[in-house]
């Protein structure tokens, strides 16, 4: 085992098919079906004597583990059987406990019962066993059962940079060579002005591959680098010390902010200087093969100037201003000008929507309502600079509430508000930032604690995206959690948490190379182009996607089954920067209590 592949083993707490070498070769075509991988990842690291008779029923629980003082549940496929035993290392029985009636989750379509053994606490490694199925795969209760997973999923910035190699002594099998200098960018004709013509050079390095793709995009890139920093600012004490091995490791600014910084020096150069606007994006005309970056040498473009990528832009502006106020003053007072200069324009044009222009077909990141991108900004402007007008225009465009996403920023504002602002505003407009958190994390903790699956998730949720969309309303549900002291909200983000890395109807942890049946096929080029069997650790795929639009072989039209792990399932099996960010930040949120 090499080093590297070890580190797979340790971040999984599990053995990995794909680490011991008995992975499937990623780059087979033929090897397209999930429902065998996982069947067969599960029975065969199932030694027990009752696995025999399990019929392909399985336990579906979060493959890393649970906190000791937190709910856990696993989800058991509806059978006979009505009890449950947990098996600890030593293959003592340590708890048994009643199954619930079974009952049906609707975006799954399944008859299941509970297991609910949140009264058992003690650290250890455990697997669960249900009369007539496999036992479980081993998971570990734990205080700090998250902060390997967390670790991996902030490192997968560090594996989608542009602009460096990624050398071996941090990326271990992983390494790779440069790509996308981005140092000779031309202005493309959509971005054109007066004073940078269509063709004009210019040097915008740097920042993080949006996705499987190798594009950069402005609008994604807000919500995700803006997560990473409340991440930061919210758990400060937690990232003074933790480090995950990256080329700054150890210059005495946390990892967190030097990986914040890759994408913050990229930013910068996405405002034309001369006017403040941003581009919509840096990007090649078309998507390239499925190459090493290195490989991938198509002159790249910024294109067009848009609303929400100049407001998206301001408020990550605003936010860094104010992280980096006591570390470095030249940055955050250079920070804070940029987004001013960037909220002026988005003032003066507050109606520019993104459409890929004739001859580009990359991401289009598109949005026409920019109230939330507005009031966004203005409340990070606000918290930054203290000036009460952007307080006025926060109010004015009427801030909704509800659960984030690149589309709909304004709940950002909501939580930096509420973090930040108790003492600054008129209780009742602080008040009204925290009851707009605390009742969306209403409606999730009633839908969680009533779901068969115990996760907040409802089958309309089931999008391009969804494992974002369940980490999202996770980092909602934490915000209630803080404000309220209430467990109930930290439970059902627990909930969610749990569907990720296990407890969901296709049997998936849904992030690459942590628990026992992580996808190994990934949308993205990197670890498609590579040889290395197993794909980039610590990436979190799309997910469960009922649109289907890549048209791959799904083996279900059930919203929570719409999941392929393959290469070609762009619109279900991608990573995206902006789904790992809110892993990141509820991981972080976990394990720093
Ligand atoms: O939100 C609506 C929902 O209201 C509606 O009911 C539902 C019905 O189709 O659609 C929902 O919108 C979907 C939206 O994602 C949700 O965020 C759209 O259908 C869906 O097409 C859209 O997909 C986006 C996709 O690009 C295609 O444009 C994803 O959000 C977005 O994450 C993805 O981003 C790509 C970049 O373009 C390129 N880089 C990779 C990245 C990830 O795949
Ligand atoms: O590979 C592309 C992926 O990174 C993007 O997220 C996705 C968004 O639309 O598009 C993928 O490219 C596909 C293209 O859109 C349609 N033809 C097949 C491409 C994938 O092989």
């Amino acid at each position: 085992m090499t080093i590297s592949k070890l580190a797979l083993f340790l971040v999984a707490g599990l053995c990995l098919a794909a680490c011991s070498g008995g992975g499937r070769n990623s780059k087979s075509p033929d090897d397209l079906n999930t429902s065998s991988s996982s069947s067969s990842s599960s029975s065969s690291s199932s030694s027990s004597s009752n696995s025999s008779s399990s019929g392909g029923a399985l336990i579906k629980l979060n493959q890393v583990g649970y906190l000791p003082d937190g709910q856990k549940f696993a989800v058991i496929p509806a059978s006979a059987a009505d009890s449950f035993t947990l098996i600890d290392s030593d293959g003592n029985e340590v708890f048994s406990a009643a199954l619930s009636a079974a009952a049906t989750w609707s975006p799954a379509g399944d008859s299941v019962q509970l297991a609910d053994f949140s009264s058992f606490s003690a650290g250890g490694q455990y697997r669960m066993r249900v009369v007539g199925m496999a036992d479980s795969q081993p998971f570990e209760i734990s205080a700090q059962v998250y902060s390997a997973a967390h670790d991996a999923a902030i490192k997968a910035y560090y594996f989608n940079r542009a602009s460096t190699a990624l050398e071996a002594s941090y990326a271990g099998d992983w390494a790779r060579s440069a790509g996308h200098p981005d140092s000779s960018v031309k202005v493309h004709s959509s971005a054109a002005t007066s004073s940078r013509p269509e063709g004009t050079v210019i040097s915008a390095p740097k920042g993080w591959y949006d996705a499987g793709d190798y594009n950069k995009y402005i609008v994604n890139s807000g919500i995700s680098t803006y997560t990473l920093l409340a991440a930061y600012e919210h758990f400060a004490d937690f990232y003074a010390s933790r480090t995950w091995n990256i080329p700054e490791s150890g210059n005495g600014l946390p990892d967190l902010l030097d990986e914040v910084l890759w994408n913050l020096d990229w930013m910068l150069e996405m405002q034309d200087p001369n006017d403040g606007g941003v581009y919509h994006k840096l990007t090649t005309l078309n998507f390239s093969g499925a190459v090493m970056p290195a490989q991938a040498t198509a002159q790249r473009y910024v294109v067009a100037k848009g609303t929400a990528a100049a407001l998206d832009f301001a408020a990550v502006m605003a936010t860094a201003s104010r992280v980096f106020a006591a570390i470095d003053t030249g940055k955050s007072s250079a920070y804070v000008n940029a987004a001013i200069s960037a909220w002026e324009w988005a003032k003066a044009n507050p109606a520019i929507a993104y459409f890929n222009p004739t001859g580009v077909v990359t991401g289009e990141y598109g949005d026409g309502d920019f109230n939330d991108e507005f009031a966004w900004a203005a409340a990070e402007l606000f918290i930054t600079t203290g000036d009460a007008n952007y307080y006025t225009e926060f109010q004015n465009f009427n801030p909704g509430s509800g659960v984030p996403g690149w589309q709909y920023v304004a709940p950002l504002g909501h939580i930096s508000l509420a973090f930040h602002s108790s003492s600054t505003l008129a209780s009742s407009d602080y008040q009204a930032s925290v009851n707009a958190l605390i009742n969306t994390a209403d409606t999730l903790e009633s839908r969680y604690r009533t779901s068969a699956y115990r996760v907040s998730m409802n089958t309309s949720d089931f999008v391009w995206g969804s494992n974002s969309g369940a980490l999202n309303q996770a980092m909602i549900l934490m915000q209630a959690y803080r404000l309220s002291d209430a467990l109930k909200y930290r439970d059902a983000a627990l909930g969610l948490v749990d569907y990720v890395l296990g407890k969901n109807p296709t049997d998936y942890s849904y992030v690459t190379g942590v628990g026992a049946n992580p996808p190994l096929h990934i949308h993205h080029r990197q670890s498609q182009a590579d040889s290395v069997v197993a794909p980039v650790p610590g990436f979190l795929v799309g997910g469960p996607n009922s649109g289907q639009q890549d048209g791959c072989n799904y083996s279900s039209n059930l919203a929570a089954k719409s999941y392929v792990d393959d290469w070609c399932s762009y619109a279900s099996n991608e990573v995206t920067i902006n789904w790992n960010a809110p892993l990141v930040y509820v991981l972080a949120a976990l394990s720093a209590q």
